[in-house]
């Protein structure tokens, strides 16, 4: 398989642009940043998951949309989004050490999809903090079909991560994510969108792994989501980011006074957070 390109080695300054963009209007587009080889890989993955029997169970996962969880215990090929090292050098910069996958989903939305109503993925808003707040996540939407104005391609408000709690959007605030596939929007968790409504006649398939703060609770619990043999054939960095990790300071995300990489590796002594602390 072909590697995927990173834009960011072929123009200095692009991912300062693009820290830029997702700070003053809170998202950015990365265009083609996994090859058509990629994206046709976890489609072959996914696709007997998406046979039609994942409908969404209300309006916000979406009737006419298939819903899979837990992609990395279905397909390996996810890694080459998940740890996509152009979107995590953005989040490296966005978020704290030692953050974790919040969620890894497909969202299949089918033709006769409506619109979702609209909402910030970080869970923020249920906080004690009035809007603006700071986001404590980061998404992104791969788009496995190009996303297009009639196929339910994801609505953005731009800027929405800066409005105060008076304001609420509306239609007219959002505008439409079209790119092709093998493209990704990366946005902050407290910016406003939405998934869009399908007119077209096929399936628009997204990919949307999420990223959270260590100190916050994941959407997928994916110590038990992601089965252990899967995960030990992982990278160490997609380990960390499942929770077989320890955040700084202190001792959060222990088992049972360990380092949980001792699930996957009963020899293991690394310590915690700190190279410069002993092995326990
Ligand atoms: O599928 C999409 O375009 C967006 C879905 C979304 O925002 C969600 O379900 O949280």
């Amino acid at each position: 398989m072909a590697e995927p390109s990173s834009f960011f080695d072929q123009t200095a300054g692009v991912h300062e642009a693009h820290l830029a963009a997702l700070r003053a209007d809170g998202f950015t587009i990365l265009e083609n940043a996994v090859t058509a080889d990629v994206v046709a890989a976890i489609r072959d993955e996914l696709s007997p998951y998406l046979q039609g029997e994942h409908f969404g169970r209300n309006d916000f996962e979406g009737f006419k949309s298939e819903r899979v969880y837990a992609l990395l215990d279905k397909s390996p090929s996810m890694t080459h989004i998940v740890e996509h090292e152009d979107v995590l050098a953005l989040v490296d910069r966005l978020l704290p050490k030692n953050y974790l996958l919040s969620s890894a989903l497909a969202i299949n939305v089918h033709p006769g999809e409506t619109p979702q109503r609209f909402h910030s993925d970080d869970h923020g808003n249920s906080l004690p903090i009035p809007r603006p707040r700071p986001h404590v996540g980061v998404s992104v939407i791969w788009a496995l079909d190009d996303f297009t104005e009639t196929n339910g391609a994801t609505e953005i408000v731009p800027g929405s991560h800066l409005w105060g709690p008076d304001r609420e959007p509306t239609e007219s605030d959002a505008i439409k994510v079209v790119m092709p596939a093998g493209s990704a929007i990366v946005f902050l968790g407290n910016i406003f969108h939405r998934g869009g409504g399908n007119h077209a006649d096929a399936p628009r398939l997204g990919i949307t792994p999420q990223y959270c703060a260590p100190t916050y609770r994941p959407l997928e619990t994916m110590t038990l989501a992601v089965g252990r043999e899967k995960v030990r054939g992982y990278s160490e960095r997609i380990q960390a980011l499942l929770g077989y990790s320890i955040n700084d300071p202190g001792f959060h995300g222990h088992v049972n006074g360990r380092h949980p990489k001792v699930l996957l590796d009963p020899d293991y002594r690394g310590r915690k957070y700190n190279d410069e602390l002993p092995e326990s």
